[in-house]
């Protein structure tokens, strides 16, 4: 497969990189970290959305080098944040089910080390599919969780995380879909499915992220529900990291 040759190549050839998504603590109405989505550079295709190369990247196991430099790339560049910034700056990544093994622990530390970012900072986001894996997935889970790094349940709301998911594994946040985000201002079902989600996770002691926030009328009400911070192209498309220390300045 052509895209599986020049991803192998990607890596080293410097052809990813991240965008960084503001996260909206609500209540003080600032940002308070960014989620980082990788992007391809692929010659001849320009800047290629992950929704066309990650599936490809877990098929092949190239998803192993490519989130252990987004990884390390995210924490650099968060690092580099916090290192002006007046107060912290969090940091989430995404990752794949395919990531779950012995060397994620390892590659989640030297990232950590190399970077000079606190563990406290870091974010992990996860979804069902790592959930339903073998034990050995869990136990990697609960090692990484260890190092004080703290795990997101994405995509809620969704087939990938459902309240089964919430059962079987710990997490310390939430992500509501934005699919459900997108009709909580239209549909009274969505809205009560929506609140009963804040709900629970409040019992269970979990932040609230809610994403896809595109309008006033659904940042009203997910900031009603009790939703603690907020992700959304209401406040910021993902942006290259180069313009990020100017947003935290609020230049843009
Ligand atoms: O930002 P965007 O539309 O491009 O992201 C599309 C999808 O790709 C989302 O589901 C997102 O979670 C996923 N994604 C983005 N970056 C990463 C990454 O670094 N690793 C993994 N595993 N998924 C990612
Ligand atoms: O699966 P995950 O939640 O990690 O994916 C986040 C995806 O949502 C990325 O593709 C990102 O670019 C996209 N995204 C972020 N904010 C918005 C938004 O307000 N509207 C839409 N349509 N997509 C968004
Ligand atoms: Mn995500
Ligand atoms: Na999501």
């Amino acid at each position: 497969l052509a895209v599986e040759r020049d991803l192998r190549r990607a890596v080293e050839r410097g052809e990813l990189a991240l965008h960084l998504q503001p996260l909206i603590d609500l209540e003080r109405q600032r940002p308070v970290g960014f989620e980082a989505l990788v992007r391809w550079d692929r010659p001849g295709h320009g800047l290629v959305s992950p929704a066309s190369f990650i599936g490809v990247a877990e098929e092949t196991g190239l998803i192993v080098p490519v989130g252990d430099w987004v990884l390390r790339e995210a924490c650099r560049q968060i690092a580099a944040l916090n290192a002006t910034a007046e107060e912290p700056i969090l940091l989430s990544v995404n990752l794949s089910a395919r990531q779950l093994t012995e060397d994620l622990i390892l590659a989640v530390r030297s990232a950590l080390t190399a970077e000079g970012l606190a563990p406290e900072l870091l974010t992990l986001e996860i979804t069902e599919s790592f959930l339903i894996e073998e034990h050995g997935a869990m136990a990697v889970l609960d090692a990484v969780r260890e190092l004080g790094v703290s795990l997101a349940l994405d995509d809620f709301g969704t087939g990938y995380s459902s309240l089964s998911a919430l059962q079987r594994h710990a997490v310390d946040t939430l992500k509501l879909d934005r699919t459900m985000v997108s009709s909580v201002a239209t549909s009274a079902t969505a809205a009560a499915v929506a609140r009963a989600a804040v709900e629970m996770a409040a019992a269970l002691g979990l932040d609230v992220v809610a994403e896809g926030i595109e309008d006033v009328e659904q940042l009203r009400i997910v900031r009603e529900l009790g939703c603690q911070v907020a992700q959304g192209y209401l406040f910021a498309r993902p942006m290259p990291a180069a313009d990020a220390a100017a947003y935290l300045r609020g230049e843009s």
